[in-house]
């Protein structure tokens, strides 16, 4: 049983499409406090932070949004910290993965913390490498300490988290300059043409045995990592995604570890979805990974 707070962060500046600024609620209405506490966690929502609405917010040209975002960033690395202090589980519900920025430095301010970035991209943009300005193509490098130095900063110096405490998972869409970053940082990746070759099981055991010198690991999981066919409820759908079965297992095999210490959801875009499909999915993983068993066999 844990002491899990959930916290919304409804933010859609860090990329073009309207409507992940919805995902908070959407999950909420998936039913995700009831889900948690129905595996006998103690659940706690703390409601939403405040986010501006990009028509109030000034541009900015290689980082959109960037001063409302690094302004909701230390908010959130705040109540982020605040939460890991007191021993409890922080569950963030996004927004777009811009947010991240803010839980993983908040939650990595209670010790060394490892990252589980899983997503079909890599967010490893700069401002000088991204082809979008998009800044929720850019937080994995910022965590660890690439990219505009403001944001750079919310983590402090060097940013948040080694490079070689990090694993990324499930990616299949890389940008050239990104992809030339991404392979000098030391970062471990796992494509989807790993998840392919070698199967969901072997891969996944690999990345929990990377991460396995931390006592704390955030997974940070984007919602356009699965398969769009059963996840279309995200703003930049990329074909070959995780199947269903893939995704379960990742948290099953998570759960089993014990690794997991704070978790995101992000990228669900309500606008985009089929009867909040891709929400209600994103709750059952979130289930799976805190503890959802659907037969246990003793051994
Ligand atoms: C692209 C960029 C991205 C999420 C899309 C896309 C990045 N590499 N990240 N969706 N979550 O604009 O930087
Ligand atoms: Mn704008
Ligand atoms: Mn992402
Ligand atoms: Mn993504």
């Amino acid at each position: 049983m844990r002491d899990v707070e959930i916290l919304g962060v409804p933010m859609d500046l860090g990329q073009d499409r309207r409507g992940v600024d919805m995902g908070p609620s959407a999950i909420r209405y998936a039913r995700l406090r009831g889900a948690l506490r129905e595996l006998g966690h103690r659940v706690t929502d703390l409601g939403n932070v405040e986010v501006p609405i990009p028509e109030v917010v000034e541009e900015d040209e290689r980082a959109r949004h960037l001063s409302a975002i690094l302004e909701v960033c230390e908010r959130v690395a705040k109540r982020a910290a605040e939460t890991v202090s007191r021993g409890a589980f922080p569950v963030f519900l996004g927004g777009d993965h811009s947010i991240s920025i803010g839980t993983v430095s908040g939650a990595a301010e209670a010790g060394r913390t490892g990252v589980l970035w899983v997503d079909a991209h890599a967010d490893f943009n700069t401002p000088e490498t991204s082809p979008s300005g998009n800044i929720h193509g850019m937080p994995l490098a910022v965590l660890t300490g690439r990219g505009h130095p403001e944001l750079v900063s919310i983590g402090g110096e060097g940013g948040s988290v080694r490079p070689e405490d990090v694993v990324l998972l499930g990616v299949r869409s890389i940008d050239r300059e990104e992809r030339d970053l991404l392979l000098g940082s030391g970062v471990r990746v796992y494509t989807m043409k790993e998840i392919d070759a070698y199967g969901a099981a072997r891969v996944v055991r690999q990345a929990i045995s990377d991460l396995a010198h931390l006592e704390r690991v955030h997974l940070s999981f984007d919602l356009d990592v699965i398969d769009p066919e059963i996840a279309p409820g995200v703003g930049t759908p990329v074909r070959g995604g995780l199947t269903y079965r893939e995704a379960h297992l990742l948290m099953e095999l998570l759960n089993e570890a014990g690794i997991v210490t704070s978790l995101d959801i992000v990228e669900v875009n309500p606008i985009l979805d089929v009867r909040n499909g891709t929400a209600a999915l994103a709750v059952e993983f979130a289930a799976s990974l805190m503890g959802r068993h659907i037969i246990s066999v003793p051994r």
